[in-house]
């Protein structure tokens, strides 16, 4: 599985690293830490050396519990520092809003990819047809705010399958090519302990979609509720080697070369798995 973008092409045959970076006051993990236009151009150029091959901007914290910002806090934090990733770095720059015009804006500025963690609609879909992105759908039960409160499922994987078909079509109704969606199960937006682990042991179910599968486990509830967040990196960790066994092709994550590290050791694993003494 290839997706050429803007002139650069995506190999799927091995998992690719999508270094997070937060411009949000208010993170989960590490809000506020990367503040000024100099640490976020090294932090980037770390994660680049490190093996990242996307960079995900993301200006409003989507983490359980967390409220919406106003469109023009997320424009005035997102919007330059596209642009400067943009004069510097030859990556894969991805955009993560849900807020029309934050999209109408990056397109414009010549993001790469939409990452919404809701599904998007009408006008925009269009925009984003017209523009060739990539983009990243979703699934999610409730809003941020409300989404850890109760999370039920009569059948959680056979929903999730159910979410992305509906989706998938109305994306392709409005002319977005099928080998410009991206999926994601969406860890922790909805789903208890039990339904994130469920997801992550039965990823490859997801598979049948023959679209790439994109996960975010690093450092989230799932992994400090069992080992506390003074060791969640061994849990990111560990949830992107498991993820990449599992067939997940992209790993978001905060930690990129302790994540790159670990999916070399996966890759000669799969890589032996198909040798045959
Ligand atoms: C994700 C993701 C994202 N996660 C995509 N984008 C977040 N495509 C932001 C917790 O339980 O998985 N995929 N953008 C961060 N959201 C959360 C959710 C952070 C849950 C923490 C938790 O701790």
């Amino acid at each position: 599985m290839n997706i050429i973008i803007n002139n650069r092409t995506l190999d799927f045959s091995n998992p690719h690293v999508m270094g997070i970076l937060n411009v949000t006051p208010d993170s989960f993990f590490d809000g506020g830490r990367y503040n000024t236009i100099n640490k976020i151009i090294n932090h980037v150029s770390s994660m680049i050396n490190d093996g990242a091959s996307i960079i995900d901007i993301g200006g409003e914290s989507t983490r359980p519990g967390s409220d919406h910002i106003s469109v023009n806090d997320e424009l005035d934090r997102v919007i330059p520092v596209i642009i400067e990733l943009q004069k510097r770095f030859d990556t894969i720059i991805s955009v993560n809003t849900s807020k029309t015009e934050v999209i109408k804006e990056s397109i414009l500025t010549g993001v790469n990819m939409i990452n919404s963690i809701y599904p998007l609609d009408g006008e925009i879909l269009k925009l984003i047809t017209d523009s060739n992105l990539l983009v990243c759908l979703m699934h999610i039960q409730g809003t941020p705010k409300n989404m850890q409160v109760s999370p039920y499922y009569s059948n959680l994987l056979l929903e999730i399958s159910e979410y992305f078909n509906n989706q998938i079509k109305k994306y392709e109704k409005y002319g977005i090519k099928r080998n410009r969606i991206i999926l994601d199960p969406g860890f922790g937006f909805g789903k208890s302990l039990s339904h994130n682990y469920t997801i992550l042991s039965k990823l490859s179910t997801f598979s049948k979609f023959r679209l790439p599968l994109l996960v975010g486990i690093s450092h989230k509830s799932m992994i400090t509720k069992l080992i506390g967040a003074a060791k969640s990196l061994y849990g990111s960790i560990t949830c992107a080697a498991i993820a990449a066994i599992n067939g997940a092709n992209i790993i978001r994550v905060h930690d990129v070369a302790q994540t790159v590290a670990a999916l070399k050791i996966v890759k000669a694993t799969l890589a032996a798995e198909k040798l045959n003494y």
